[in-house]
């Protein structure tokens, strides 16, 4: 099951509501394009006005002012509209004349036709066909990782996902690239995945906690969006937090990051890059030795202390884990250490988390080493006290609401196409005499192959990608069982920007030269777009009509995306353009795809519509909903309320009450300091209990092949690659580029001055940068956010700064085959020449 589907379970995508749709006229519904005005509008980063000026979006404005905290990403909506769009479909010439032998090796370099869309409609079904029937189901990758934008309809990657499935079935993906490894090993300790759930709510912390803990969590930048959309209410807590004098703030980062400036009486640690491992060891070790650690929880709530203690003493490795071990390797003084840990185990203390710690090499250590030590201080499962996973992302903590959720778009069942060409249904609805999908199923036939099966078959953790495209055939370990890498020769991509998010893109290019055809939807012309076959353009959600839910753990509204402009050009929505492929591909499956003619409008009402129907059946709610038609025409949010229980949430209080009737959902019931289910995986890089494993590369190591330790993070300006084409990039960048922030010594020893256009480079390739000197970045340490617009195709060293290329591409271990692109060394220098021009955001070249 996809991660953020897991978060709204139970509300998933009811098909038809049996409410009876209204007919009203288009203009009474407010289905009409308003020329002038303001359009209100849900976007990742929150609810918008959009201004209208002459059919044009003219800024965008945040809907609700909940804090002080700015919010960069709110207000470049009109750029958004009209920067780097792809106008046409267009192919790449060599594919274009030859979609048998397409010159794989161009891409990013070759030109591009445009080509009429019915055309390109009939070339991507004619290609897709034509490899699923040479290559077989293998072949085909639609997992398409990605952000995209908000909307329960035009919800891009789902609408692939059903066209892919109901057409046949496809390769997909396990994990993420966000939580790789601790969505992996947390089930193991904790029996739940803790990343993407439910935090201790925020009040409880405010009324309770004496001290909270930023460790390696940025939320004054990352809260600046939520996957469906953000709910806002993040910044408005730790603007509360803030004024609390009582409250102890520490933020554990080699970075002095927007929070730690934001919290300027805070403590700063600055730890060196990826050894927070053993800073906790070297804690656990002092409560330990001390006695001052909780042994009635030990005792009571977890298993396998015992065998973790011989580590920590040193018994079986002759290093006893003492501060003065952890320091040497963290950078941090022992007293330093040592008061972190009096600190938590004296006051009710709240650790939150951040992901870049597990985004590491051996990233599952971290967080089951944070679970570890907050067990030896023993505050799991009280008010305030313990850990969270999730207050950095998508405003975790915020109570959740009394109310109804949105469906979506599902992805549908896997479908069969018969001998003519013809589909004719799936285990749940078949083809009926008059071409219509009802319910129904279409058994296999005796000696068919089970496609559903064949697919789950060649799954595989998503960051492994390049891996899997440059080995065919080979099988690696994950998780306690084999995966054997598929041979893809087709990688069909919406909403997501592999090109820029994956690491190492200098193998990922090459890589990406291995399968015979590549299709991208996007609406900009993203390097992932400039290294496709054939690109469709892609509407905005700005230019189609659409709903969604707010609040990815609250669900506080149901926000109306009503159309704000024209659409862009030749643009079309993902929607039409699968419902086009469908009619393409086979006889009768659009009839399944659309459930029998559905337009955005039939798919908005009905899913509106089914949470109407639950909101009428609770009396007290009943009035919070109005009518669809109502409702659509208003063009406001509904709002849901949380409730005194929900204000009052723990998290694990329940389990820690009684671990007898509430257990866990590990093999025993408890927390797993010990698991014996990792021992018999017998992993050479992950063991049964949490270990300090020295990263492939870090400050520490003994022959260093660089000087620096980069770390990429998520910027404060954009979602990830998202808004780098708009003017908010005038504000941040530096001589052209993406800022990188050098200590004020390291530049000094480099001659670098705040300005200067600067080589960052290592081994696996170079980037242009633009040079920050400050002190909130610790010496031996460089920050250079993820996200920049890849822009090499030319030049062989990427102008734009996308630290991608310089990030090593491995997994973080057997276990879970995380990414590791926060382990990387980098070296820098002024550079020196004329500076090459940046092409990011320019169109490519037009045959
Ligand atoms: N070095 C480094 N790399 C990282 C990370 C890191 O910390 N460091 N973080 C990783 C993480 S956690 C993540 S989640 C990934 C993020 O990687 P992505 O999710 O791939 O990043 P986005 O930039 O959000 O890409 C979304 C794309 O979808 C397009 N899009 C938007 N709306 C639509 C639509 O309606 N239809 C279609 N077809 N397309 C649409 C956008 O234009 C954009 O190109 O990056 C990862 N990469
Ligand atoms: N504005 C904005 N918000 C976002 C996103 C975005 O792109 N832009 N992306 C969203 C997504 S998909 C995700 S996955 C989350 C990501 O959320 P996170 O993974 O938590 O975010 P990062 O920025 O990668 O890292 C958080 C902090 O950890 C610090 N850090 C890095 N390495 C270390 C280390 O070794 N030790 C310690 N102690 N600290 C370290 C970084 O300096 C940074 O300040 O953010 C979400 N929110
Ligand atoms: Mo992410």
């Amino acid at each position: 099951m996809q991660r953020r589907n897991f978060l709204k379970l139970g509300a998933m995508t009811p098909l038809l509501s049996n409410v009876t749709a209204i007919n009203l006229m288009a203009d009474d519904m407010g289905k009409e394009l308003v020329k002038n005005g303001e359009i209100f509008t849900a976007a990742k980063w929150g609810m918008l006005k959009v201004g209208v000026k002459d059919g044009k979006a003219v800024g965008s404005t945040p809907y609700q002012k909940t804090s002080d905290v700015k919010n960069h990403l709110q207000t470049f909506t009109h750029d958004l509209i009209y920067n780097s769009r792809i106008k046409y479909p267009m192919v790449r010439k060599s594919y274009l004349e030859n979609p048998d032998s397409p010159k794989p090796e161009l891409r990013g370099k070759d030109e591009w036709i445009r080509v009429r869309y019915e055309d390109a409609i009939k070339l991507v079904a004619r290609e897709l066909k034509k490899t699923r029937k040479a290559k077989g189901i293998q072949s085909v990758f639609a997992g398409s990782y990605g952000w995209k934008s908000s909307g329960n309809i035009h919800n891009s990657r789902t609408l692939l996902h059903r066209f892919m499935n109901l057409s046949g079935g496809y390769v997909g993906y396990t994990g993420d690239y966000s939580t790789g490894a601790s969505q992996v090993i947390m089930p193991h300790v904790m029996g739940s995945i803790e990343v993407y759930e439910q935090q201790t709510s925020w009040p409880v912390v405010l009324n309770n906690s004496k001290v909270v803990v930023f460790w390696g969590a940025n939320p004054i930048t990352t809260l600046s969006v939520g996957f469906s959309s953000s709910d806002e209410q993040g910044f408005k807590y730790l603007e509360d937090l803030k004024k609390r004098a009582d409250i102890k703030v520490i933020v554990i980062d080699p970075i002095k990051s927007e929070t730690a400036q934001y919290f300027d009486k805070s403590k700063w640690i600055a730890p060196r890059p990826n050894t927070d491992v053993a800073m906790m060891l070297g804690m656990a070790h002092y409560l330990y030795t001390s006695g001052k650690f909780n042994k009635d929880f030990i005792d009571t709530y977890t298993v396998g202390f015992d065998k973790f203690l011989p580590y920590l003493l040193g018994k079986t490795d002759g290093t006893p884990k003492t501060l003065e071990w952890a320091s040497k390797i963290c950078g941090i003084k022992e007293d330093v250490i040592k008061e972190l840990a009096d600190v938590l185990i004296d006051n009710r203390s709240m650790i939150m988390s951040g992901w870049a710690i597990q985004r590491a090499d051996h990233g599952e250590q971290a967080h089951w080493m944070l679970v570890t030590l907050a067990s030896m201080i023993g505050q799991i499962g009280l008010e305030g006290g313990g850990f969270g996973l999730s207050y950095h992302y998508a405003n975790g903590g915020n109570p959740t609401c009394k109310g109804a959720v949105i469906g979506g778009i599902n992805r549908g069942d896997i479908g069969r196409i018969d001998k003519n060409g013809e589909f004719i249904g799936t285990a749940n609805g078949v083809i009926d005499a008059n071409g219509k999908f009802i319910p129904g199923s279409t058994p296999l036939i005796k000696g068919e192959i089970d496609w559903a099966v064949e697919a789950k078959k060649y799954t595989f953790p998503i960051a492994r990608i390049v891996d899997v495209l440059l080995n065919p055939g080979k099988v690696i370990d994950h998780d306690g069982r084999k995966v054997t890498y598929p041979d893809i020769d087709f990688i069909y991509w919406v909403g997501g920007n592999p090109i820029v998010h994956h690491q190492d893109t200098n193998v990922l290019i090459k890589a990406w030269q291995k399968p015979r055809t590549i299709v991208v939807h996007d609406p900009y012309w993203t390097p992932s777009a400039k290294m496709a076959d054939i690109v469709f353009p892609i509407t905005t959600q700005y230019e189609r009509n659409d709903m969604t839910m707010t609040g990815d753990y609250s669900n506080d509204h149901i926000a109306p995306m009503k159309q704000v402009v024209e659409k862009y050009a030749e643009a079309k929505d993902d929607y039409q353009i699968f419902t086009d492929l469908c009619k393409a591909y086979a006889k009768n499956l659009v009839m399944a795809y659309t459930d029998n003619g559905k337009d955005e409008f039939d798919w908005i009402k009905s899913f509106y519509n089914d949470a109407y129907d639950k909101i009428l059946a609770i009396p007290e709610l009943a009035s919070e909903m109005k009518p669809f038609d109502e409702f659509w025409k208003e063009n406001k949010p509904v709002k849901f309320y949380s409730t005194p229980e929900s204000e009052a949430w723990v998290r694990h209080a329940e389990f820690r009450q009684d671990p007898i009737l509430n257990p866990l959902g590990t093999p025993s019931g408890l927390i797993e300091i010990y698991s014996e289910t990792i021992e018999k995986m017998g992993y050479d890089d992950c063991a049964a209990h949490p270990m300090w494993y020295e990263p492939v590369e870090w400050l520490g190591m003994s022959d260093k092949p660089a000087q620096l330790h980069m770390l990429s993070v998520h910027s404060p300006y954009r979602l990830h690659s998202q808004l780098n084409q708009t003017s908010l990039r005038d504000t941040y960048a530096v001589a052209g580029r993406e800022p990188i922030w050098i200590n004020t010594k390291d530049a000094k020893a480099k001659g670098i001055k705040n300005g200067d256009l600067v080589r960052v480079f290592n081994s696996r390739g170079e980037v242009l940068a633009g040079a920050v000197i400050t002190d909130n970045v610790i010496p031996g340490v460089v920050r250079l956010a993820q996200g920049a617009w890849y822009d090499g195709f030319d030049a062989g060293l990427c102008k734009n700064g996308n630290s991608n290329v310089l990030t090593i591409d491995k997994a973080t271990s057997k276990l879970s085959n995380g990414n590791i692109s926060q382990t990387a060394l980098v070296n820098i220098e002024k550079f020196k020449g004329e500076a090459p021009k940046l092409t990011a955001f320019s169109e490519p070249k037009f045959a």
